[in-house]
Formats: C-alpha cells, structure tokens, sequence
C-alpha cells in the first residue's frame, strides 16, 4: 500500500495506545489529552497556541515510539553513523512535515475536524526555527530529512541558538530587523538532555611535561570554562521506521553562581559569568556569505564543535570501546569551513585526554572528517587571526601549527624547491596579518573535499584549491545539492502532489524522485495541461491573497505571469538586473501605452545582511520602484511589483507553488550550487538562468529547450576580467541601458531625492563587480522571448510539466545517497514500521 495512505479505521486487532496509535479515534483522544493534561486547558478557553501545542505533542509521540527504536537497533547493531557538523540548519516549521512524513495528514486533518479545529489555523500558530541564513543551513535540514528517509543512521549537531535569524520588517521601503524570539513560547519539538552536558574551554595556556614512560603530556589551563547542554530534536524519515538525532547545544555557565564572589557581596560579578557563558548560544550571525572577524563567533563554533566530538567520543566509548576504531563508528562531514577547528578537537581530546600517540591520532582524525566547500567569494573564505587564536585556544593553535609543520614536509618533499606554492598551501597565511586559513586545515583534515554543484567542484579545482587538487586529486568530489520534495512539494503544494499522483497512478515518486519521469508521456495531454494551470492558477491566488493581506500589493493571479527572485539579497544574484528589466518595460509602456504585452507581476523576497548596505539599498530600490508602478494607472494594468517581507521558509513555501517563472540570474561562477532554482523548477516555475551552479545541471536534465538561458559563462567572465571589465563602455554603448539606470537617479523613485540611489548606480557604472551591465542586453532579450512563450499557454504548459518530471536529479535523497556511496562509505539500516 502507498505509504501515505491513512491507516485504517476498523479497530485494530489489539487496542491502540493513545499515544501512538494512527487512527482517527486515537489522535482525536491524544489531542484532548494533551491539551488537558500539558497544556492544562479546555477547548473554551484554550488559545490558538495552546491548540498548536496539543496538536504537536500529539505528533511528537507518535515519533518518539519509532525514535526509541531506532535508537535501540543503531546501538545495538554498532551502526556507522554520519554526524553532520554544521552551525545553522534553516529547518523551517515542524508539524506539516512531520505529519506528511508519519503518512498522517489527512486523518489527522479528518480528526481535526471532527474536534472542529481549524487546521489551518493550528499550522499557521507555528514559530519556525530559523537557525540559519540561507541556502546552507536550509540544504543541512534538507539533509537530515533525507539521511532518516534513506535509513542512514546520522546526528546533527549544531547550535541552539536563542535567536534565529531575524525577522524583517519593510517600513518606508528599508528594511527593518526584529529579533527572532523564536522560543519565547516554548519548543514542544526539542527535548532537553541536562545530563548530556560537556564543558567547554577557552583561553588560559598550556603546560608541557612528560609522564612516567618518557611521553610528553600537555595540560591546557584555561580561564574560561562553560557548559553545552544538548537539546534533542526527532527527524523522521518519509514513510519509514527511521528517526535520526538532531542534536543542537545550548550554552550555560556550569555553575548558575559563582558564590564566592556572592558571598562577598558582589552580586554582579556573580552573575557576570552566567551572562557571559550563556552569550556564546544566544544568536546566529545574520551573514549569509559571512566575513570573518568576530571573536564571538569564533567561539560559538569552537563550542558546539567541542560538545559534538567530546559526545561522539562518549558514544563511542559506551557502545564500540576502543577509540582506535572511532572513525569506523562515525564519520564526520563539514558543512563549509564553520566546524573545521574539529579538526584540532579531535586531535587534543585523542591526544591530551586519551593518552594517544600523534600519528594514531592524525591517522583516525584524517578518516573520520570530509569538508563541504559552499562558497568561491574571496570575502566569505574564513580565516581567523592567529593572535586571537592564540588568546582563546592556545592548545589549537598549537595543534594547528604541528599539523602545518608536518603538512609542509610533505608539500617540499613533493614539490622540492617551490617556497610559493608551499606558502600558498601553508595553514598560515602570512601575508600581512598572519592568520589561520580554515578552508586550508578542513582540506588537510579530511579524506574528502566536495563542492556543491559540478561547475562549482570544477572552479574549486582550478581556484581556491587547485593546490590542494594537484597535489592529491582522488580526494575531490562533486556531491550537487539536492532538496526534500516532502517539504517543497508535499507540504508547500498538496494541490500539485495530487495531480501529479493521479498522474503517475502511484505515489512513490515522493520516495524515488526519479519516477516524476511518469509525467512526461502525458506533457502534451490537454487534459493534464488544463489541471496543471488550474492547480498553478490556485496557487497564485493563495499567494495573491496573502500579499495583499500582508502588504497591500493587489496582483492578479488570472492573466499576470507572477515571476519572482526570492533569496538572500546580495550583489552576486543580480536583484538590480531583475530592476533595470522591470525599469525598461515600465519605460516601454510609458512610451506606448498599447503595446499590448504580457502582464506580469515581479515579485521579490529576502534578507540582507544588516550590515551590507548595498543590499539594503537594493530593498529599498524594489520597493520604490513598487511605490511608482504600482500606482501609475497607466501601467500598473500591465505590471505591478511586490516585495514579500520576512522571506523564510515558511514564506517560501507560498512563493514556490505561485511562480511561473524563477529568477536564477547570479553571475556565472560566482553561486556555488543555489536550491531555491531546485524548489521553483519542482513545482512548474520555468527558470530564466545563467549557466551557474546547479543551473547548469537543471537545464542538462529538464532540456535546454524548456530553460531560458542568457550570459557569459563562467570562462567568458573569467576572460572577461583577465582583459580588464569596463561597465562604462556598456552604459554608453546601449541607450536603453543608459536610460535605465539615469531613471534610478533620476529622482523619479525617490521623491525627487537624486542622491539616494547614487551609490547604486555608480558602483554600477564604474565597477560593477558582478558584469550587470555585460549581461543586461542578453537578459533583456532573454525576457522578451519569454514573454512570447508565456502567451502560448499549451507551449509554457508542457515546459512546466516536463521541468517537473525531470527533477528527479535535484531530491536530496539522491544527494545523500551519493555521499553514503562515494564519501561516507555508509550502509542504510533500514527500521520498519
Ligand atoms: O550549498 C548550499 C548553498 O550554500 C550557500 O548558500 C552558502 O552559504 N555558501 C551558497 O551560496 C549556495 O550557492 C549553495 O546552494
């Protein structure tokens, strides 16, 4: 039987346990129960959280029944176990997913109403989680859901950070932070573990000895000492017994007084500490390409590093024995350069605290690691002073610089006489400030390094790394990212889930993404094509609906084509191409108010860095361009312009079922992999790209004829910049161009205000880091041809439903599996139900 089917309810053989129990009658007694006896309250006065709360623990029980046992069969069976390192997980709200993956939304949605619950309602009370920025804390949740639904025993650690990623608010235009009080009405997903706690160090100095048998010892005195605590969070695989550990630490002081202190009456200073320690979990960095620099977050990531390895010791210790076979029990994967200081971790605990020897040490900690690299920019490659290391981990750094020492030998050893590429591989960047390259210690440390889509694993060999690969190539690999088609289809799209299943005649493609290819013999089907617009056509109302309620922007979901760019603000993605568009056919209209084309509504969402203020500058261009347009009655019949605030996971799943078209459009080499192209293509938006990152693949798979392509390539960027770029010549040589950008500065957009987007405009002009201006004409024409192919609705149709049926490549169940086969070296361990 299809797994998503609702389990019967004749009255089972034996009588259901209310608490796990699947039936209709048993979730509806759980429910009531639940809002009695945790939520201490009756349905006439209970709040809508309160009726979120009972409904959650309601489907947290029915997990835990299949975590336990997971738990058991993975200890008892010894099970290898990836534990996936990472500081942010974007994992978005639970109980949707959690529902769709127990395969009980539709009893539960039966049950509700029975109870006269708005389901809805219930849904929309959820706080998500943001504990990420962007892509690379969303793709680490995506994991997690996968690793359960293709049975691979896993962990994640990560940080319980107090406040996720903030929420923004648009006020006059600009963006507005708010802080994410994610857990100020509790959290019934976690469970805390206050005897899971490990201390963790900082600062202080080392003491050098040697024991009884002549082997030298090192003691790290440190001045610092706080407490992780874990705080465990289920993840349930789709249609399986398997449930995984998301394991996230939050930091306290080990001792909430410091009494001594107290005791003489300063009861500030006894605190102090408290506050200090407690610090370190408190927030995210809202940088989604972050600079390096700040100590705090140094800290933060040596803290839940610190925790995670000294806890996959303890299990390890507890379950196998012997630390000799630590990386046959576990394999670590590095989510980016973030938790690469586990590298030195495992060497001082093995080496310090376990008595190893150096080489047996370096020998399992270079098999338990592999390094995800995210990112080419220049900006977001970490490296931390050596000065700061050396004040807050003096014992690392002094790991870091024998780990450098023995590195180089091999390096001279290999390339005898070549001092540049031994300075250009070193741990220690010494040019000015000398400071510790963590991309340098991840690839050292690990058996594998990967990048995230095949153009990207490709530039990382011939750029940042090319050292590195040349010296040793069987260690790089490409894994292309995936998403989870439970999240971006199941639950964002249940109307596009249903049509597709009736379709197929089967529902496994929500396990094996590949069978989508079920659809294809029926893309020229008008019979599928009529259902396919409507279902899109109802998506596009509900989104319509709800921009309207929340920001007042009225759109048209009937005749406009809604395309939209939602991610993270930044230069790279080229938001102010998508304008100089939207500027060039408002002028168009303006000019001929006939023109007759194709209405469109350009819809935009997502965060800047609170400190990047071109970013900023750029919400604030959308949204005066929206200000304009929107209300000039001679074109805004034509074209409106939304920006949808607070652009989350949440959000996004209103945007991806509503668009027709997804703007992919960062300048070729510079996005490693990107996701949101996936989430858009999964459900029938049509891409306008460049050939970046994961771009390149999506067009291979759903056929370069239903992708619109515009842009150099990443060689002819290259090139281009070898020969010197020079925006100017493109703004004088394209009148359009001109007319465009001088609109920007014009006043037009700024009440008069001829200075506020200046800065804008003439870092376009004269720098233009990212070639807008190179690629404006190919965008442009690019636009105009689809807009002839979004007014041939049979045609845009079959795109849309091939672009579907050829997604099978970009589930991040296939993503998992290719790193269990050709990385972790890991087999499922499959728990029935
Ligand atoms: O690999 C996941 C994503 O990571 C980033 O968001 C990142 O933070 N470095 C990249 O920018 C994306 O291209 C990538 O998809």
């Amino acid at each position: 039987a299809p797994e998503t089917e609702a389990p019967t309810e004749v009255p089972a053989a034996t009588p259901e346990h209310t608490r796990t129990g699947m039936s209709k009658a048993s979730l509806k007694q759980a429910y009531i129960d639940n809002l009695f006896y945790i939520q201490g309250r009756f349905r006439e006065v209970a709040t809508p959280h309160d009726l979120y709360m009972a409904a959650a623990f309601t489907v947290r029980d029915r997990m835990l029944d299949r975590w336990v046992k997971s738990a058991q069969v993975y200890k008892t069976s010894h099970a290898r176990t990836v534990c996936y390192l990472s500081a942010e997980y974007l994992l978005g709200p639970h109980l949707a997913n959690n529902l769709v993956n127990l395969g009980i939304s539709e009893v539960a949605r039966r049950a509700g109403e029975e109870l006269d619950l708005d389901f809805e309602a219930i849904l929309e009370e959820e706080e998500e989680p943001g504990l990420g920025n962007g892509g690379l804390g969303r793709l680490a949740a995506c994991y997690m859901d996968s690793l359960a639904t293709v049975q691979i025993p896993a962990i994640g650690y990560g940080i319980r950070y107090e406040f996720g990623i903030f929420d923004q608010d648009i006020q006059n235009g600009w963006q507005v932070e708010r802080s994410d009080t994610w857990l100020r009405n509790g959290n019934p997903w976690e469970i805390p573990r206050p005897k899971i706690s490990f201390p963790v160090r900082y600062g202080g100095h080392t003491e050098h000895s040697r024991d009884q048998a002549g082997r030298s010892r090192v003691r790290w005195v440190a001045d610092m000492v706080v407490s992780g605590v874990a705080f465990d969070t289920p993840v349930l695989g789709y249609g399986v017994g398997n449930v995984n550990l998301l394991r996230l630490w939050k930091a306290e002081a080990p001792e909430s007084f410091d009494f001594q202190v107290f005791n003489v009456g300063d009861y500030y200073g006894a605190v102090h500490a408290k506050i200090e320690a407690e610090t370190i979990s408190k927030v995210l960095y809202p940088n989604d390409e972050p600079e390096a620099g700040k100590e705090l977050r140094l800290k933060q990531q040596y803290f839940f590093v610190s925790c995670s390895i000294q806890d996959m010791i303890r299990l390890h210790l507890n379950t196998v024995g012997p630390l000799e076979t630590f990386h046959e029990k576990f394999v670590a994967q590095l989510n980016d350069t973030h938790p690469a200081i586990a590298v030195a971790e495992l060497m001082r605990l093995l080496m310090d605290d376990h008595a190893m020897p150096w080489d047996a040490a370096w020998d399992i900690t270079r098999n338990t690691f592999c390094y995800t690299n995210h990112t080419l920019l220049p900006e977001a490659l970490e490296t931390w002073s050596v000065a700061l290391f050396e004040r807050l981990l003096p014992r690392h750094l002094e790991i870091i610089y024998e780990i450098n020492r023995r590195f180089l030998d091999t390096v001279r050893v290999r390339y005898l006489g070549d001092e540049a590429r031994v300075a250009r591989m070193s741990l220690i960047d010494e040019t000015g400030g000398r400071r510790i390259r963590m991309a340098h210690l991840a690839v050292v440390g690990s058996r594998a390094v990967n990048g995230v889509a095949a153009l990207h694993s490709e530039l990382i060999k011939t750029t940042i790394l090319k050292d590195f690969y040349e010296m040793s190539p069987e260690r790089f690999h490409n894994v292309t990212n995936g998403v989870t088609p439970r999240r971006f289809i199941v639950v964002s799209n249940p109307r596009l889930a249903e049509l597709i299943t009736e379709f197929c005649g089967h529902d496994r493609w929500i396990r094996d993404l590949d069978c989508l290819r079920d659809l294809e013999e029926h893309a020229e089907d008008p019979a599928l094509q009529a259902r396919w617009r409507e279902v899109k056509t109802a998506a596009k109302q509900d989104l319509a609906l709800w921009l309207s309620q929340h920001g007042g922007v009225v759109l048209d979901p009937q005749t406009m084509m809604f395309d939209i760019q939602a991610k993270r603000m930044h230069e790279y993605k080229r938001q102010h191409l998508n304008v100089l568009h939207i500027i060039r056919v408002y002028q168009r209209l303006k000019q001929n108010p006939n023109l007759g084309m194709v209405p469109r509504a350009f819809i935009f969402g997502g965060k800047a860095a609170p400190g990047y203020y071109m970013a900023k500058l750029m919400i604030k261009l959308i949204n005066s361009v929206a200000e304009v347009i929107n209300n000039d009655p001679q074109v805004n019949g034509f074209i409106r312009v939304a920006f949808m605030a607070d652009f989350n996971v949440k959000n996004g799943q209103r945007l991806y079922p509503a668009a027709d078209l997804s703007e992919q459009i960062s300048l070729a080499g510079k996005e490693a992999s990107g996701t949101g192209n996936m989430k858009f293509s999964m459900n029938g938006a049509l891409t306008v790209g460049t050939l970046d990152g994961a771009n390149i693949e999506i067009r291979d798979e759903v056929g370069a004829e239903n992708f619109f392509l515009f842009g150099m390539t990443a060689e002819e960027v290259r090139r281009k910049q070898a020969e010197g770029y020079r925006p100017w010549d493109y703004y004088h040589g394209d009148d359009e161009l001109r007319s465009d950008i001088d609109l920007v500065t014009s006043g037009l957009f700024s009440h008069g205000d001829t200075n506020l987007f200046r800065p804008l405009a003439d870092h376009l002009i004269n720098q233009d880091p990212f070639m807008v201006l190179a690629d404006y004409r190919a965008y442009l024409n690019c636009q105009d041809r689809i807009s002839e192919v979004y007014d041939r609705p049979a045609e845009w149709d079959r795109m849309s439903i091939l672009n579907v049926a050829r997604m099978g490549k970009f589930s991040s169940d296939r993503s998992i599996r290719d790193y269990a086969e050709r990385i972790w070296g890991i087999e499922p361990k499959p728990i029935g139900i």
